[in-house]
C-alpha cells in the first residue's frame, strides 16, 4: 500500500510488522509523514526500515519525532557519551533472548523502542516482536474476562540463570543495583487506540492475590497466547536497519543462536506513559524510585483524564504529544477487541500491602514463554 506522503507499507506478517519503503529517516521528515508513520506503527506494532544507515545523532532525531527520549536504561550504562543510547551488545552478555516488554518494571515503561543495527551475524540474531493484542483477542472469553481483572507485579530482580561469564555477571549486577516492582494491569488499554492486550512479559513474575504456583501457571497460560506464531513477526537483521516497535502493545525476543559471532544494536527509547487497566485504574509503584531519572514522570493531572479506552484530549498517550500525533482520533483501521472495550468496568482493589515476591526456588524466568516455567539463558533482560 502506498500512503498519500508517498511511502509503501508492506506488511511483513498476517498479525503484526511491516517494512517501510521510500522513506530515508536521515532526512528531515514532515510532520505529515511523520503522522503516517505513527498511524502505521499504530496499525502494525512493529516497522522495519531497511539499509538507513543512520548514525547515533540520526537513530536520537528520528526517535524524539515521537516523543521525548528516556535515557538508556534505569540501571545499566548508556553508550560512552550517549545517555540516551543502550548498547545491545552480544559480546557484553546482553542477549535478550526472553519474551519481554521493555522496562515493565518501572511505572512509566516506555512507548516506543527503536532498535538499529550497527553488527550483525551472517545467520542468527533475528529479533521476533509479537502482537499482545492479538493474543488478547485470541483468548477464549472465560480467559479474557479473567485477565481483565488481574494485575501483576513486574521487577528487574528476579532468578536470572547463572551468568555464563565475569562480564554477564556484571551486567547482572549493574540491571539489579536497583531494584524495582509495579504493579501494572495484565489487560492494558493502549492510550491512542484503546485496544486492549495482554500486558506481561518476562519481567511480570507474579498475579497480585495469587500464589507462586498458581500465579506461575496463569502467566504461562496468557503468556503462551502472545508467544503463538501466527502473532509473531521475525525480523532478519541487515546493518543499518531501524526497527521501531510499539512497546506498549507488543513483546519481543531475541533468540542467542548465533554463539560467538559478534552482534550489535542500539536501543533509543520513547517516553510513555502509566499503563492503565481497562477501567482507567493506573499501574503503581510497589518498590523502588520513580525512575526520573530514566524517564520523566509523567504528571498525575492527567492520568484523571486517561480514564476507559480514548486517548486522552490533545496527545496520543506520551507526555509531550508529538506533532505528528497531537489530538489524532484512534485510527479507521482500528476495531476494539471486543464490543465491550469502552465499558467502564469496577476492579476490587487487591491489598498490595504485605504481599511479598515468590522465592527464588518458587519461581524463576522462563526462556520459553518469558515467564515462570524454568531458568532463562539471558542474563538480564534490558
Ligand atoms: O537484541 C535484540 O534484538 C533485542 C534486544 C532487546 O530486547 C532490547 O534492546 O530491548
Ligand atoms: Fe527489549
Amino acid at each position: 500500500m502506498t500512503t498519500s506522503t508517498g511511502f509503501d507499507i508492506r506488511r511483513i506478517g498476517g498479525r503484526i510488522g511491516a517494512e517501510i519503503h521510500g522513506v530515508d529517516l536521515s532526512g528531515d521528515l514532515e510532520p505529515a509523514l511523520v503522522s503516517e508513520i505513527n498511524s502505521a506503527l499504530l496499525e502494525h506494532k512493529a516497522l522495519v526500515f531497511r539499509d538507513q544507515q543512520l548514525d547515533d545523532a540520526g537513530q536520537l532525531r528520528f526517535a524524539s519525532l515521537f516523543g521525548e527520549l528516556t535515557t538508556a536504561h534505569p540501571t545499566v550504562p548508556s553508550v560512552d557519551g550517549q545517555p540516551q543510547i543502550l548498547p545491545v551488545d552480544g559480546d557484553e552478555g546482553i542477549r535478550s533472548n526472553v519474551w519481554h516488554t521493555d522496562v515493565t518494571f518501572v511505572r512509566t515503561p516506555p512507548k516506543a523502542s527503536t532498535l538499529r543495527s550497527i553488527v550483525v551475524p551472517p545467520y542468527g540474531g533475528n529479533t521476533l516482536i509479537a502482537n499482545s493484542a492479538a493474543a488478547y483477542r485470541d483468548l477464549p472469553e472465560p480467559l479474557r474476562e479473567l485477565a481483565d481483572k488481574l494485575w501483576a507485579v513486574h521487577t528487574n530482580a528476579y532468578d536470572y540463570a547463572a551468568p555464563k561469564s565475569e562480564k554477564a555477571a556484571e551486567y547482572r549486577k549493574r540491571f539489579v543495583s536497583r531494584k524495582y516492582r509495579t504493579v501494572h494491569p495484565v489487560v492494558r488499554v493502549h492510550p491512542e487506540t484503546g485496544e486492549r492486550g495482554l500486558f506481561i512479559g518476562g519481567f511480570a513474575q507474579s498475579i497480585v492475590g495469587l500464589g507462586p504456583s498458581d500465579s506461575r501457571d496463569l502467566l504461562r497460560i496468557f503468556q503462551s497466547y502472545v508467544t503463538r506464531p501466527e502473532n509473531i513477526a521475525r525480523v532478519a537483521w541487515t546493518p543499518g536497519d531501524l526497527v521501531l516497535f510499539d512497546n506498549r502493545i507488543t513483546q519481543h525476543y531475541a533468540p542467542d543462536d548465533y554463539g560467538d559471532l559478534p552482534r550489535l544494536l542500539h536501543r533509543v527509547t520513547v517516553a510513555g506513559d502509566v499503563p492503565t487497566g481497562i477501567d482507567g485504574t493506573p499501574s503503581h509503584v510497589l518498590e523502588g524510585d520513580d525512575a526520573s531519572h530514566y524517564t520523566p514522570p509523567w504528571p498525575e493531572s492527567r492520568q484523571g483524564r486517561r480514564k476507559g479506552t480514548r486517548a486522552p484530549a490533545g496527545g496520543p498517550g506520551s507526555r509531550q504529544a508529538s506533532a505528528s500525533t497531537r489530538g489524532r482520533e484512534p485510527p479507521a483501521t482500528f476495531r476494539p477487541a471486543s464490543a465491550d472495550s469502552s465499558v467502564s468496568r469496577s476492579m476490587p482493589l487487591v491489598c498490595f500491602s504485605g504481599f511479598s515476591l515468590m522465592n527464588s526456588t518458587a519461581i524463576s524466568a522462563s526462556a520459553a514463554n518469558g515467564v515462570a516455567t524454568r531458568k532463562s539463558s539471558a542474563v538480564a533482560i534490558p
